[in-house]
């Protein structure tokens, strides 16, 4: 599922050209007038060369200026006209590299968030939100700057300085070759760098993951932070984080700051080559007055690229290390996705559920959590899971949606392998109300909605009404209206359960899931629940964990499970008479001793 860098199937720069179609066009034109624009600029320098040289120097300057005057003032108007017409190349330019680079960064946001959208559990347990959040928006910043700044300026360098070369081999090749021996020696420098700067790129983009990781972790987890007081202990570790970030960033610019004085020296040594091969050449006339000018001129082309170099690679490392980050994700498969040859079913499932044999694993797990489980669940059927803590219960429900797949055995929905069903039409014949219960911040009546949004009003407050939800609903000043904070803050935990359930029935699902979702509601609350899922106006069948013989009682199989294995199986009254775990439970619960008397609870 998830790929090591080395196995994508693109590289970095195939992978940025795939995303910037539709507008590969405007990118290459942006290249190309990148291009254009340093070209450009040595003209400046000729026209000097030509004004400096016709009507500056030289003995006849004055006479050639004043015959010539015209001729003057064209070169000057050219002069300017060509510095206008290139600061408008590049205002267009920076434009198109930031529109193509701003849709770069459009599109693979979304296809990245759909990307962990459709990824399975074991993405979820191996990433962790932090680190997934600095993917979204750090790492793919600096994928965007590649393109908007990066592409831009090694463009800008070897125009620049292909353009200058040129130039100076045109107008003098002695002068030219001295000063073009020096680039070898910062190409040297700026490579070694490159090397050194690599590795600490991946470490700061790391620290960055971790930092970000901290936070979330600790502002969505802050009650428990307050609970304990720990927010010192929380301030200190999250201080350390961003100390070994700030550290590390620290250590990476160092790694610039050695490298920097050498390619700075390398560029000042310029103009003194200039001034004393230069001066030697005009003494010997093998030079004009006006080449030397315009060596002058251009020198920053030469020597600007040189320090510009180290800047750029520094920056594209930066991408480099974000980029496999961010294509980790791009390029990562969900294990568990439609067969080729699934089975298409539109119609409503009849909600017969079927474990044949079925042991499970969790990947990173040593020992199995089930062994060889078999059960039906009849349609219209209630049947009721019970256990110790960590038996099983919730990786054992979990199966049936396809969250996980078994490692023997199979799961039948209706008599088909859930494997060889669609994804889309089993979840969504599936109610679910888990374990951890997760609102959004949204409206209740939103919340309830959430997995059918065409549903009417008077059916959500209907839904409510089962859960024994609509009393505490209306009680709020703004009933169905309220909007309820992230995971559902402003409700108790019984509220909560019971928005929860209203929103797994809402979907008038063929299967319904209840994981311990009656566990924080009182007996009373849990009786009018009981009794409203009995007299559902669908058909459904119901699967129940739960830790009350109260919620169980009624279900027409009990299954216990004990160490992954089902040890009892039968109705309250069967599992009474075998006097197994089930009926220590009801002593249990029920504080009688006495099973065999007519009433238990
Ligand atoms: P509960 O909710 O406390 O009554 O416990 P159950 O019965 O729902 O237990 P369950 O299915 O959540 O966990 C069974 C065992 O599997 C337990 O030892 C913890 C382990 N387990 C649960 N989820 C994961 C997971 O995502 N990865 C791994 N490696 N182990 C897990
Ligand atoms: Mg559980």
């Amino acid at each position: 599922m998830i790929m090591s860098k080395k196995h994508f199937p693109r590289t970095k720069i195939q992978w940025i050209w795939d995303n910037i179609a539709g507008l590969r066009g405007v990118f290459i034109l942006a290249m190309v007038g990148t291009v254009v624009y340093n070209f450009l600029q040595l003209t400046v320098p000729f026209f000097s060369q030509q004004i400096v040289d016709r009507f500056l120097t030289g003995d006849d300057a004055a006479t050639h200026f004043q015959a010539n005057k015209k001729e003057f003032y064209i070169l000057i108007a050219c002069m300017v006209g060509i510095t206008l017409l290139r600061a408008l190349i590049v205002y267009l330019d920076c434009m198109a590299y930031e529109h193509v680079s701003q849709r770069a960064l459009y599109r693979v946001r979304n296809h990245l968030f759909e990307k962990i959208e459709h990824q399975d559990m074991h993405f979820y347990n191996e990433y962790r939100t932090g680190d997934l959040m600095t993917r979204l928006t750090g790492d793919l910043d600096a994928v965007r700057h590649n393109i908007a700044w990066v592409v831009r300026m090694i463009i800008e360098c070897f125009s620049l300085f292909t353009a200058a070369s040129v130039y100076f081999f045109y107008m003098n090749w002695k002068m030219a070759i001295c000063i073009i021996a020096l680039a070898p020696v910062i190409f040297l420098i700026v490579f070694t760098f490159r090397r050194k700067v690599a590795p600490m790129h991946a470490l700061l983009r790391e620290k960055h993951a971790q930092m970000n990781t901290a936070a979330q972790e600790n502002i969505s987890g802050n009650r428990v932070v307050k609970a304990f007081s720990r927010e010192d202990y929380e301030i200190d570790k999250f201080d350390e984080s961003n100390k070994d970030y700030a550290e590390t960033n620290k250590k990476t610019r160092l790694v610039w700051i050695k490298f920097f004085p050498f390619v700075e020296t390398c560029a000042n040594l310029l103009p003194v080559i200039l001034l004393w091969i230069g001066g030697t050449l005009l003494m010997k006339d093998e030079m004009t007055m006006g080449e030397y000018v315009a060596f002058s001129g251009l020198m920053w082309a030469i020597a600007n690229p040189m320090r510009l170099l180290g800047n750029i690679l520094n920056e594209f490392q930066r991408f480099s290390a974000a980029a496999d980050k961010v294509m980790e994700i791009y390029y990562s498969e969900p294990k568990i996705v439609d067969a080729e040859d699934a089975i298409d079913h539109p119609e409503r499932f009849t909600g017969k559920v079927e474990f044949k044999n079925v042991s499970f694993q969790y990947e990173d797990a040593d020992l199995p959590v089930l062994t060889d489980i078999s059960f039906v669940a009849n349609p219209g059927e209630t049947v009721a899971i019970m256990g110790e803590t960590g038996c099983g219960k919730t990786s054992l429900i979990q199966l049936i949606p396809r969250f996980y797949e078994p490692t023997h055995g199979q799961v039948l929905v209706d008599g088909m392998d859930v494997s060889k069903l669609k994804l889309k039409q089993l979840r969504t014949s599936i109610g679910m109300a888990t374990q951890d219960v997760l609102l959004y911040s949204d409206t209740i009546d939103g919340n309830i909605a959430y997995g059918d949004t065409n549903i009417t009003k008077e059916n959500v407050i209907k839904f409510a009404r089962y859960s024994a939800a609509d009393e505490f609903i209306s009680k709020m000043p703004e009933g169905y209206e309220t909007i309820v904070g992230e995971r559902g803050v402003g409700l108790s935990g019984g509220q909560k359960q019971r928005i929860s359930l209203a929103r797994a029935l809402a979907v008038r699902p063929s299967i319904l899931i209840l994981d311990d979702t009656t566990s924080a509601v009182d007996m009373e609350t849990e009786k009018q629940i009981q009794k409203s899922l009995s007299e559902l106006d669908f058909p459904c069948t119901k699967i129940i964990i739960a830790q009350r013989i109260s919620t169980t009682k009624k279900a027409d199989r009990i299954l216990i499970l004990q160490d992954g294995k089902i040890s009892e199986s039968g109705t309250h009254d069967e599992l009474i008479k075998k006097g197994g775990y089930y009926a220590e439970l009801v002593k249990l619960q029920t504080g009688q001793t006495d099973l065999t008397a007519k009433e238990v609870i």
